[in-house]
């Protein structure tokens, strides 16, 4: 308990002038003079611990963890370390500053105040947007449920806390959306983000990759590498909305956002890395033979990238998109880093190239800019994922093994838009559904692979110590020593 007083001590000291840790919850939007929407949260407030008891980290209650919390909101000071247990960590309400001369930069309402408030026409639209990238963050908490117990690492350990905790905060900043200018149905749709489930099949989450299981730590690693970057990509182009408060909540969201994609980019790394020295050392390469060695060969690498990739790819919804096009329209949602773009911010009379099959073949296609909004966000997403890949390919090539990680054809193993219903090779191929029965084994993940990799995966739990298929990270989090007891268990 001691630790936790101390905890509570630091925050309140540093946050005085920028987030109120002294309410039950805590807060930098002045909770304390809205009685009703303060009191409808302090309701939801014990239906979120009993969710996150029930589908958050697994025994996890009595662990001391290193956790940051945001102290401010300013670029520079918003992190504070300290140990805490989870059920304790201040969950809050965050938003960057209001700008009071904001104005809307893109759609037809461009040049017009930001507003303060819902326009009823968007009501739908907006509560919509906001449920469905509220579902996810509960979502990847209760994915992520039993990862605690195969940890390569007391520092691995500490980063998917500290990834599931800030989920959790995620959850709040939609849920703060919903009840304060929503009403009534807002408040249901926050109870429901609570009931629905990953995985279930009677109420399951909206998106389809947040239904998938992450059951091994290659798959946590590849999903805050690519799933999380979606969060990114969405959460920006959100930002920019018209509707300021969604717009100043996502800003802050992106913060915490940074941090979880870099748990994954390091994680993959680190097992590359581990590979790579094991194939050198021990002068093997047959994925038999490296498996032999207790780590996970490049292949199976290969094969979750193509699997974690597609999956995600999806998320961007169908790349022709009316919806997407009246979201543009109305200011709702814009276009990644929309302010710095340089062209009329209407899109009225653009084009925009998207890929569709046509005659058994992928080809370009010139299609109407503002249908295809979706399609170019995700465009913008491949280009950020495959820097990080190319940063990958960097540890193989250190180490004269010609294996190159590659990403998948957009239109591989899709569910959602133009490539849904086809069958497409890694290299885009078009290929008959028997084909695809053939073939698809050496592409994805199989029950097999699945099995390796979880035999690989035991609980490393002393201070230092890393399991044998990944390597220690370069440095520590908040310069502290790689072998800091990041977790106690006492
Ligand atoms: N699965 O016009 P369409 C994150 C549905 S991740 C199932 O193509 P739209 C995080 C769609 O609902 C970021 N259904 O799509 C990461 C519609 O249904 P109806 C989450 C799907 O609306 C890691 C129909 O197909 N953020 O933060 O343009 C850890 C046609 O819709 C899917 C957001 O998602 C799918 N994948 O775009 C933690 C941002 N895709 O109307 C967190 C908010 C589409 O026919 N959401 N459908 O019943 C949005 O902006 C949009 O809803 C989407 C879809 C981009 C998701």
């Amino acid at each position: 308990m001691g630790a936790s007083v101390t905890y509570m001590a630091e925050i309140s000291e540093a946050t005085q002038q920028a987030i109120d840790y002294s309410q039950r919850i805590p807060n930098n939007v002045d909770l304390a003079n809205d009685r009703t929407l303060q009191r409808a949260l302090e309701k939801w407030q014990p239906a979120f611990l009993n969710w996150w008891t029930e589908t958050g980290p697994a025994n996890s209650a009595n662990l001391q963890v290193y956790l940051r919390t945001a102290v401010s909101v300013d670029r520079d000071g918003w992190a504070n370390f300290a140990y805490v247990r989870m059920p304790e960590y201040r969950w809050g309400i965050f938003l960057t500053p209001r700008d009071e001369d904001r104005t809307i930069h893109f759609g037809d309402y461009v040049r017009e105040p930001a507003w303060q408030d819902v326009p009823g026409e968007y009501r739908s639209s907006l509560r919509r947007i906001i449920v469905t990238q509220a579902d996810t963050e509960p979502a990847s908490v209760e994915q992520q449920r039993l990862l605690g117990a195969t940890c390569p690492s007391l520092y691995d350990l500490r980063n998917l806390f500290q990834v599931n905790v800030e989920e959790g905060r995620h959850l709040w900043a939609m849920v703060y959306l919903l009840h304060k200018y929503f009403g009534r149905d807002g408040r249901e749709e926050a109870e429901a983000l609570l009931e629905r489930r990953s995985g279930s099949v009677n109420n399951p989450r909206i998106l389809t990759a947040f239904n998938e299981k992450t059951n091994n730590w290659l798959a946590f690693f590849m999903f805050t590498f690519f799933t999380d970057r979606d969060g990114k990509f969405q959460l920006a182009a959100l930002s920019e909305s018209g509707f300021d408060p969604l717009a100043r909540t996502t800003k802050f969201m992106l913060t915490e956002e940074a941090h979880h994609m870099f748990v994954g980019e390091s994680g993959v790394a680190r097992a590359l890395q581990r590979t790579c020295e094991v194939m050198g050392e021990r002068n093997v390469a047959d994925p038999s033979q490296v498996r032999a060695q207790g780590v996970i060969d490049l292949e199976t690498m290969q094969r979750f990238v193509n699997f974690h990739y597609s999956v995600t790819l999806d998320l961007f919804g169908s790349e022709i998109s009316s919806n997407a096009a009246s979201y543009y329209t109305g200011g709702l949602k814009g276009r990644y880093d929309e302010a710095k773009i340089r062209d009329d911010h209407l899109l009225g009379s653009d084009f925009y190239e998207v890929q569709e099959i046509e005659n058994g073949e992928a080809v370009n296609r010139r299609l109407p800019a503002l249908t295809a909004l979706n399609a170019r966000l995700r465009d913008d997403y491949t280009n950020e994922i495959q820097a990080g890949v190319d940063r990958w390919n960097r540890i193989p090539e250190k180490f004269g093994i010609p294996f190159r990680i590659t990403l998948p054809h957009v239109g591989f193993h899709r569910k959602i838009g133009n490539f849904a219903g086809e069958y497409l090779s890694p290299e885009g191929r078009v290929l008959s559904k028997e084909q695809w029965e053939r073939e698809s084994t050496d592409w994805l993940p199989s029950e097999g692979d699945h099995e390796f990799v979880g035999s690989l995966m035991g609980r490393v739990i002393g201070p230092g110590k890393f399991a044998n298929w990944i390597a220690p990270p370069v440095r520590g989090i908040n310069n502290l020593p790689v072998e800091f007891e990041y977790v106690r268990f006492d």
